[in-house]
């Protein structure tokens, strides 16, 4: 334990040299588990993802039509607001920009908000989403995303806070008007730049100001 430790605090060291560890985290070599709630049950002969919204074809699919969507594979680094950061993550998911040009993401559309199985949702700002580092993800370290990560599916938005990245995702809402979702209306960041700390909303009452 203390050599693992050693060898976690030398990494993390490095890591801090090279300004990829955000002010406030630490490195953890062990993926921790976040979930509000419990997994929820999938059965990918009758799930679907869904698209709609600000786009010019609303569009749905099986799993296995999604999985026949051009596809990719990033190293990242991710950084969870619980203080946690792990670095260079493989991942492989549907490339979210391919997903965009097949749907016919329309101007009008600055925000998306992801809708997950078991209620959760998330929003993030357009130009955060279509980027060349975002996934929908379904491989992690070269193995099937497991159920306590988002099994089958999630995105991956490693620029942001990890409750950006929404597990059991089933759909992509593109809309015109900011939606906060689940930790959003719950007091975290709209936003959410590790680099800038937005860990949690302004305090916004004069009275506790
Ligand atoms: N659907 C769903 N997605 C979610 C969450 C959740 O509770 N439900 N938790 C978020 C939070 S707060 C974090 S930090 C990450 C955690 O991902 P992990 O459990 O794979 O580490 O998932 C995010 N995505
Ligand atoms: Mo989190």
């Amino acid at each position: 334990m203390f050599k693992d430790d050693s060898t976690r605090r030398e990494l993390e060291n490095q890591m801090k040299k090279e300004g990829r560890i955000p002010p406030g985290q630490s490195l953890t070599l062990k993926f921790p588990v976040l979930t509000y709630g419990g997994n929820p049950k999938f059965d990918l002969t009758n799930w679907d993802f869904k698209v709609w919204g600000e786009v010019d074809t609303r569009m749905k699919w099986t799993w296995d039509g999604l999985m026949a969507l051009p596809q990719k594979s990033i190293k990242v680094d991710i950084h969870c607001v619980t203080r946690w950061s792990m670095v260079d993550t493989h991942w492989t998911g549907v490339d979210i920009l391919e997903l965009a040009k097949l749907v016919g993401v329309r101007s009008s559309a600055k925000y998306v908000i992801a809708h997950c199985d078991g209620g959760y949702t998330t929003n993030l700002p357009i130009e955060d989403f279509l980027d060349d580092d975002v996934l929908l993800a379904h491989t992690y370290e070269g193995e099937p995303i497991t159920p306590d990560h988002g099994a089958p599916l999630r995105t991956l938005v490693p620029k942001l806070y990890f409750w950006k990245s929404a597990k059991f995702v089933r759909g992509l809402e593109f809309s015109t008007v900011d939606k906060p979702g689940f930790w959003e209306q719950g007091g975290y960041h709209n936003h959410g730049d590790p680099f800038k700390e937005e860990r949690y909303a302004p305090r916004n009452n004069f009275f506790f100001r």
